[in-house]
């Protein structure tokens, strides 16, 4: 196992080594997400202070304008997803339709991405962060985008809270990486992540209970309460998902009458979720059927989430499904 304290891009090319057919291009790939966050954080870390800065004008006397962030991250990961060349095409949260890169036109992936997950929290200075999941490329077209979540080759989140992390797998385990700001450099805090077969919190929007679809889904809630569990709802699925990562428990979002298929997307949000959570031990289901084995339909397709430790989730099957 490496060592607490490998820098990322080590990290990687080690990574890559242990196949000696690998090209090289999935860490280019990586890389390039790797450098789009950290250039994200750091507008995030200046937020405040641009918006402050904004209205005394000081910013426009140098001629820079005050951003929306999540359109800001959203060509921040563009430009260098496509400068790397090793994407084939690209879609976000922010766009309606992808993006086929002419420089990447013989790149062997293709990557979905949620620029800025969080957004009722952007504001008011809570965790945000950002999602992406990476499939390979097969027949060239937009259909590239609808294949199974368990085909991903890489799937993470890089979370801008106390601390900025970036965790991520490519199917052989979780690992987690602590940006030390003193040298810009993300560093391996948590090798080989594991979640917790049982937790001891639920993250789930309660307000929305009078709304909720399942039928027993209100009963497992309370059922929760009953044994102890207490709950958690940050509001930003990076953050929610991170910390029940670790912590174990249950983060769920469920159909209701307003939206009627969940709120979160496949592509860029509950699957690459999805695939870190089973990576780390965890189990993902829409309450019907696994995530991981959902073939997309469209691009912002939207599912019913539920992620978790394994009790809880084979818990709240008894209940719901
Ligand atoms: P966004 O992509 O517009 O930010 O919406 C997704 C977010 C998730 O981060 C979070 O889990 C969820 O919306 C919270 O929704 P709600 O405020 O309805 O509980
Ligand atoms: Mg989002």
């Amino acid at each position: 196992m490496a060592q607490i304290g490998t820098d990322l891009n080590r990290f990687i090319l080690e990574e890559e080594r242990k196949y000696p057919q690998a090209t090289g291009s999935l860490s280019l790939a990586l890389t390039a997400i790797e450098t789009a966050t950290k250039i994200i954080g750091s507008h995030i870390r200046q937020a405040g202070l641009v918006d402050i800065l904004g209205k005394t004008g000081k910013l426009n006397v140098q001629g820079e304008e005050v951003q929306k962030l999540d359109e800001l991250a959203n060509e921040i990961m563009i430009e260098h997803l496509l400068d790397s060349g090793e994407f084939f095409a690209l879609s976000s949260e922010e766009m309606e339709e992808p993006i086929f890169s002419e420089k990447g036109k013989n790149g062997k992936y293709i990557i979905s991405f949620d620029p800025l997950d969080g957004s009722s929290n952007i504001d008011v200075n809570v965790s945000i962060g950002t999602i992406f999941s990476i499939h390979k490329k097969v027949t060239g077209t937009i259909e590239d985008f609808f294949q199974e979540g368990y085909k991903q080759v890489a799937a993470g989140y890089i979370v801008y809270g106390s601390s900025t992390m970036l965790v991520y797998s490519t199917g052989k385990g979780v690992n987690g990486f602590t940006l030390d700001p003193s040298v810009g450099m993300f560093l391996l805090s948590h090798p080989n992540m594991k979640m917790p077969e049982k937790g001891k919190i639920y993250s789930i929007n309660e307000a929305n209970a009078k709304k909720w679809i399942d039928d027993g889904l209100v009963d497992f809630v309370e059922s929760l309460k009953e044994k102890g569990y207490t709950s958690r709802y940050i509001g930003s699925m990076v953050a929610d998902v991170h910390r029940t990562l670790i912590k174990g428990g249950i983060f769920a979002y469920p159909a209701d009458k307003k939206n009627t298929n969940g709120k979160l997307r496949l592509l860029y949000e509950a699957s690459p979720m999805a695939f870190l959570i089973t990576q780390a031990g965890g189990l993902a289901t829409t309450g019907k059927e696994e995530i991981l084995n959902i073939k997309a339909k469209s691009i912002h397709q939207r599912v019913p989430v539920f992620l978790g430790s394994k009790t809880e989730i084979q818990e709240l099957l008894s209940y719901i499904a």
